[in-house]
Formats: structure tokens, sequence, C-alpha cells
């Protein structure tokens, strides 16, 4: 911590900041790797710029995007079965806790020991941070700033009592069948051994409703994900004209997932530093999977990855589901 870092902590009461190891020049190779394969392709973390980070809570409070909602409401219905899963008093660590909205019910529940959040966008987490503090003067809060989907150096030594991580939102959609096994063993070892895991697990169900979901009416999905064009333009010197490329979202039925890309409209070349891309006429990045999972999926591959399905609840409507997992 270096001099300004200590009095804003110390401002700040019982909230602490950590950095977590986000090598700087990652973005960099990552995009130029990406854009260097025969499917182009960007990693979907770097649509979190602060920018990408307000368009997301957006896209959130969207009447098409049913997934926040569903999770609300199945938050809400089951909060008392959820705080007798997770127990009071805990660890609450948190990945990808962005606004931390639906964490809120649950701290107000569980009454937890500490609470970790851990984001990708550093605006996001302070602005969290911010007002979670105001809301829960009582709370120890350790905020990290981090890449959760690497092993994170998150100061696991010093938190008290039994560790609960909590992964909302779906989030887990974005890895690979094989990325989430490897995410969730690698979560299982820092658990410790009475440690649980809840994890929120959007649902397969008619492709209509998922298309529309990331396809809404007010084109806030087609400006999160073209976002990430405008952050390599800001921060990478790239030259892309995002009136050549147009969101398109669609749901790859046999691999069961939503696949968002940036088409190029036109035969193009674009810049990027010194380093220059060539596009076809309809040739796409690929830049988001979004996985559904059937229940007894996604139970398969917690119990692969060594933890017991304990428990699971679902929304009234049945679109989203929130798993209770604990070690096997
Ligand atoms: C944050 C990964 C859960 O996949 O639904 C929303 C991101 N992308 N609209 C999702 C997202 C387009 C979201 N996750």
């Amino acid at each position: 911590m270096d001099g300004d870092q200590r009095r804003q902590a110390a401002g700040l009461g019982r909230t602490r900041f950590f950095e977590s190891f986000v090598p700087t020049g990652s973005f960099r190779e990552d995009v130029i790797a990406g854009l260097s394969l025969p499917q182009k392709s960007l990693p979907p973390k770097y649509f979190y710029d602060a920018n990408g980070s307000r368009l997301f809570e957006a896209i959130c409070r969207l009447r098409e995007y049913y997934p926040t909602r569903s999770e609300l409401a199945l938050m809400r219905a089951h909060l008392p079965a959820i705080a007798r899963f997770a127990g009071r008093g805990s660890t609450l660590i948190e990945y990808g806790s962005g606004e931390s909205l639906k964490s809120r019910l649950l701290i107000r529940a569980l009454r937890p020991a500490a609470y970790v959040p851990v984001d990708i966008s550093e605006e996001a987490l302070q602005g969290a941070a911010l007002r979670l503090r105001r809301e829960f003067p009582w709370l120890e809060i350790r905020a990290v700033h981090g890449d959760f989907s690497r092993p994170l150096k998150v100061p696991m030594t010093e938190l008290r009592g039994r560790r609960v991580v909590y992964f909302p939102g779906s989030t887990i959609g974005n890895f690979t069948t094989e990325e989430a096994h490897a995410f969730l063993r690698m979560t299982r070892g820092q658990l410790g051994p009475k440690g649980a895991m809840l994890v929120g697990v959007d649902l397969k169900k008619d492709a209509n409703l998922l298309h529309a979901a990331y396809n809404d009416a007010k084109g806030i999905t087609a400006a999160f994900n073209l976002n990430l064009l405008a952050r390599i333009n800001r921060e990478l010197r790239g030259r892309f004209d995002l009136r050549r490329f147009r969101h398109y979202a669609f749901y790859n039925a046999p691999l069961g997932r939503i696949e968002m890309h940036l088409v190029s409209l036109v035969r193009q070349r674009v810049d990027i530093g010194a380093y220059r891309f060539a596009f076809d006429a309809g040739e796409s990045i690929h830049t988001e999977n979004s996985y559904k999972y059937s229940i007894e999926d996604f139970q398969a591959l917690a119990g692969s990855a060594g933890f017991r399905g304990a428990k699971v609840w679902r929304d009234p409507k049945g679109l989203f589901s929130l798993h209770g997992l604990i070690a096997a």
C-alpha cells in the first residue's frame, strides 16, 4: 500500500482494498493473440472496464434480460433456506461482485464476519464497497481488485471462520465445461474443510426467450459488445470503426450456449498499434459464450470437480437456479 492508499483506507473504516495480480500487459497480449486466430475471439472478461461495467448494470435492468430479476426473485423467495445452508458469521467471498446487487440480500441474512468482493473492474468495486459501507457499517469489507479466472492472491490466511464462496449471475456460464471444472476445483481447494459454495446458474429454456435476452430492443447489449472495440481503441491505440461492426448473438443449441459475436460489415483492415488485422465481409470476432445448464448437467459437473450438490433452488418461473455445494 502506498501513502495515498493508506490515507484512503484510513477514511474507509472497516473497508480495505487489495490489488490482486492483474498483469497490465495482458489485455494487449490477449487481444493480439485472439485476433490472430482463424476464428477471431476475445475473452469476455475485458468487457468490464468502467464503461462496460456501467453498460452491464443497464443490461441487468432490461425487460428482456431475465437472469438478474430471476436470481433476485429466487434469493427473496428462498433466503431463509439459503442462509441456513451458508451459515451465519462466515467469511463471504464473492467472485465478479460488480455492483453487489444480490449480495446485499445475502449480507443482511448471513451477517458474515467479513465480505470479500472480487472484481476485475476497479471502478465497480470501489463504488460497491462505498455503498455497502454506508448500508452495513458493522461489516468488514476486503475488496480485491483482480481476475478470478486465474489463481488469486486473496489474503486468505487472515480470513476468519468458515469460508463461503458466492458466484452468482451465471458468470460460470462464460467458462467452457473444462474451464468451469478447473475453476470449481481451484475454488474447492481455497474453501477449506467446512467451506461451501453458492453458484448461480442460468437454465436451458426456450431459445426465443434466450435470444431476446441477448438482443434487447434498446440496443444496450449491442453497445456492451461494441464497447470492447472502443476499449481497444482507447487503451491500445486501436483504429476500429464501430459503424463497420455489428452485434450478433444467437443460441447455439447443440452446444447449449449463447454466442456473442462482432461481425465485420465490410472487407477491411484494422490497425491496433503496430499490428494490422484483416477482416472479410461477414467475418466475426467471437466475444462471449454464455452456457446454459440443466440442473442435472450442473450437478454432474460440480460432482466431477469434487463437490456434492447439497441443495438447489429455482425462481418461481423456473428460469434460473442457485446451487448450494459442499466438498464431497
Ligand atoms: C455476466 C456472463 C452472466 O452471460 O448473461 C449479458 C454477460 N452478456 N448480456 C451473461 C452478458 C450479454 C452475462 N454474464
